[in-house]
């Protein structure tokens, strides 16, 4: 694992770890924006609330999810995709708040992907017990943007492997407001995160969340 450092914007020098190339961990990039970040949960949830999907195969999945900005991930009995509507509702998913745009814009910057231009983010709620199996992130049809993935109150372990799924898989502990963003070559490698324990976290309580963005279209 290779440290870099970088000047936040208040001169602290904070680390940059290389997880593989194009892959890095900003760590506590977003911890001074957690608080805006989860004021952002809230009002999404508020009319996109969290949801158990269902995968095709015909289980539900352990994190429960949401969407914000003009389109949205969604997964059921008919595969995964994006689509601009909450099929709860029929209607357009929640506006991305400022927030989480900007956070997510700064991150890429520092991590080497100027211009970055998410239309989704899929926010993630883990309580204890949930995890996320080992995936490709392969519904984007831009696949030279990255992905600016933003970790949230419980401390989860992250399962980043290969391009093939029986590829070895290194650890990474991912701690409230840790950032990670991938792109490039290792942009469609396997990852995952390991079931969460319990805790209390002062922001989240007994949860972590995870924000997703991504160029989709
Ligand atoms: C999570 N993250 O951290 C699950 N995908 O809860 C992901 O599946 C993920 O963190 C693509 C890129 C970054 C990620
Ligand atoms: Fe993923």
């Amino acid at each position: 694992m290779t440290l870099d450092l970088f000047d936040d914007d208040d001169g602290a020098r904070q680390a940059v770890e290389t997880l593989a190339e194009g892959a890095v961990v900003l760590r506590g990039f977003a911890r001074a924006d957690g608080p805006y970040l989860m004021a952002g949960i809230e009002a999404v949830t508020g009319s996109a609330p969290f949801r158990q999907m269902q995968t095709p195969g015909g289980r539900t999945m352990s994190a429960a999810m949401s969407c914000c900005g003009p389109l949205g991930w969604v997964t059921d009995r008919r595969g995964y995709r994006y689509q601009p509507t909450d099929p709860l509702n029929d209607q357009p998913w929640p506006a991305m708040p400022g927030a989480f745009r900007g956070l997510a814009v700064r991150a890429a910057e520092a991590a080497g992907y100027p211009g970055f231009a998410p239309d989704a983010c899929l926010i993630n709620r883990y309580q204890p017990g949930a995890r996320m199996g080992l995936h490709q992130d392969r519904d984007e049809q831009d696949l030279s943007q990255p992905i600016v993935s933003v970790s949230l109150g419980l401390p989860m372990v992250f399962q980043f492997g290969g391009a093939r799924r029986q590829d070895p898989v290194i650890r990474v502990p991912l701690a409230h407001g840790d950032v990670v963003v991938w792109g490039g070559v290792s942009r469609l490698w396997y990852h995952g995160v390991l079931t969460l324990r319990p805790g209390d976290h002062p922001l989240t309580g007994d949860c972590r969340y995870n924000l997703t963005f991504r160029k989709a279209r």
